[in-house]
């Protein structure tokens, strides 16, 4: 017995479980998957090609966004991926292009696509879920984030706007974006942004980051601690900033001797699109890429997971059980 007790006193050595999980993640790999919805001509193609443009040596797979100097609508959901390693960190980065809506005559129910699409990639999980003999690692077509985009129009939503961001909440993150924000000064996107965050709330639309997940994530009842009230602190910083005024661009232009990702307009050349030369006045891109991959890719996975993925297998669930049982 005396032997049992020195065992249990000695140094088990489980702590290393933090660094043991690290190495089995990093070797895994993580898929995120980003979504780019909005009205017809925002730019959501221009921008999606300029969120991948600074990992791609050449422009293979980047969309086709004009041709001829004109730019092409899109007219189906289409998906590019691309393979990002980091420091031995692998991610596969998937990012679906939505045709812009709203340029019917009938624009009722102009939401469907998009939210098919969402839910056919819970649907195409839960059905590898469920077979008997399932792959150990399941590819996660999920849609992780939803970029809105906005028309830079200075004035309120319009009600299709409301109608589509509410439809969309309800089955994923949803993260509002100010399209083409080049056109506001920066007193206009101000005001613009303040008017857009009143109106979110006023509808009752839950937007990403959720000012109540995963914040006092114990529940216990006592204070927060600090950990609690950093996160609680990076929340709020986050949901101030929101929605990221952002400008999408494919060419570079030539700014003191070095290429910029960039717009130039008569005014001159509006630059940090991609973080050649960071300016944050000119536009939030590299904040919304911040908040994206280095602050929130995490929370975005673990959310959908656990609160969008998870709402519709109860339902489907549900549904299967009634039926078995009449
Ligand atoms: N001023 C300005 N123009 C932009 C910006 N981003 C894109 N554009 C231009 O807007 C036009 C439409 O861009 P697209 O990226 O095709 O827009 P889209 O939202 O994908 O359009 P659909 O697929 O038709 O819905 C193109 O001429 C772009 O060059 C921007 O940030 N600022
Ligand atoms: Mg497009």
């Amino acid at each position: 017995m005396a032997t049992d007790k020195k065992t249990l006193t000695g140094y088990v050595g489980f702590d290393s479980i933090t660094s043991q999980i690290e190495k089995k993640l990093l070797k895994r790999g993580f898929a995120f998957n980003l979504m780019a919805v909005g009205r017809s001509g925002l730019g959501k193609s221009t921008l999606v090609n300029t969120i991948f443009a600074s990992h791609l040596v050449d422009s293979k797979g980047l969309l086709k966004i004009s041709e001829n100097g004109q730019p092409i609508q899109t007219t189906e959901i289409q998906s590019i991926s691309h393979i990002i390693e980091e420091n031995g960190v692998r991610l596969k980065l998937t990012i679906t292009d939505t045709p812009g809506y709203g340029d019917q005559v009938n624009n009722d129910n102009c939401w469907e696509p998009v939210v098919k699409y969402i839910k056919d990639q819970y649907s195409s999980y839960l059905r590898k879920e469920l077979t008997p003999t399932r792959d150990r690692r399941i590819t996660d077509s999920r849609v992780h984030a939803v970029l809105f985009f906005i028309a830079p129009t200075g004035h309120a939503l319009t009600p299709l706007d409301i109608a589509v961001m509410r439809r969309i909440s309800e089955v994923a993150n949803v993260i509002p974006v100010i399209a083409k924000s080049d056109s506001l000064t920066l007193e206009e996107r101000a005001s613009f942004k303040k008017r857009i965050k009143d109106e979110i709330e006023f509808h009752g639309i839950r937007t990403f980051p959720y000012a109540d997940v995963f914040v006092d994530t114990e529940d216990d009842g006592q204070p927060l601690n600090d950990d609690e009230r950093a996160e609680r602190q990076l929340i709020n910083a986050v949901r101030d900033v929101i929605p990221f005024a952002v400008v999408g661009s494919e060419r570079n232009v030539v700014v003191d001797g070095k290429a910029v990702r960039g717009r130039r307009t008569r005014w001159g050349v509006i630059n940090g699109i991609d973080g050649f030369v960071e300016n944050e006045d000119h536009c939030e891109f590299v904040a919304l890429r911040n908040f994206l991959t280095r602050t929130h890719m995490q929370d975005l996975i673990d959310v959908t997971a656990m609160v969008h993925y998870e709402g519709y297998r109860t339902k489907q669930l549900m549904a299967l059980k009634g039926q078995s049982n009449n």
